[in-house]
């Protein structure tokens, strides 16, 4: 790898690909019909996911672009029995309230057809669940606050990467957010600088899993071309 100084920063050749237009048209339908084929899922099996899985799972999730390269996020993951069901406990307890008071009439009409309620048995089966935190700012060893940039946006895509990453592993995952989220501050005993952000179980799905039926909108609903 050939290394250049610029201005005194190291620089090295591109290293990705560069292909025709035919190749170009041929990954871009092959990766997204692989794509289209993702979904949330909330029936997990409770069989082993090999751990260095999870472990390239958020290697791949931390290749995602971010503010000024910072990469403000951590990756809990949690495997342990007791704390999931500490999870599972807290979560189900704001989500119960949230189903109950706080949801207006017209989101919970929004979500009949996901058919959810405040119950969150694949807290507890799903064997992984990786939360993700942002950091607001960097601590460093003496207790100095560094600025992050972009941080929602950074960890949202590395959020994406995490389950594109996921699918391409032939698990499932859901995009869960019990809110209000700061019980996995406490839980999981994170610094000051880190707020939840998602939480995702990750698992294979249960041999009977059900999805509901929904329909992708088509690109002329979600874009606008100006050629
Ligand atoms: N957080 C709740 C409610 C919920 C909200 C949305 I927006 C969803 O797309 C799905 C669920 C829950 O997890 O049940």
């Amino acid at each position: 790898m050939e290394e250049k100084l610029i201005n005194g920063y190291p620089f090295v050749p591109f290293a990705g690909q560069n292909p025709g237009p035919e190749e170009s048209l041929n990954q871009s339908r092959e990766f997204l019909e692989f794509m289209n084929k993702r979904r949330s899922v909330r029936d997990f099996s409770s069989r082993p996911v090999k751990r260095e899985v999870i472990e390239n799972l958020v290697r791949t999730a931390s290749t995602a672009p971010s503010g000024a390269h910072k990469q403000p996020w951590t990756f809990c993951v949690v495997s342990d029995k007791d704390l999931k069901r500490k999870i599972r406990e807290a979560a189900e307890k704001e989500e119960k309230e949230s189903y109950t008071n706080r949801m207006s009439e017209e989101w919970l009409e929004d979500l009949k057809r996901l058919q959810t309620d405040w119950k969150k048995p694949f807290l507890e089966v799903a064997p992984y669940l990786i939360i993700v935190f942002k950091k607001a700012f960097d601590l460093d060893e003496k207790g100095t606050r560094h600025t992050n940039y972009y941080v929602n946006e950074s960890v949202g895509l590395a959020c994406g990467f995490l389950l594109s990453a996921i699918h391409k592993a032939g698990l499932v995952a859901l995009t869960h957010t019990p809110s209000p989220m700061n019980f996995l501050t406490k839980i999981l005993d994170r610094p000051e600088n880190e707020r939840p952000y998602l939480l995702i179980p990750v698992g294979y799905p249960a041999d009977d899993a059900l999805v509901p039926k929904l329909q992708r909108k088509d690109l002329d609903d979600i874009s606008v071309f100006y050629d």
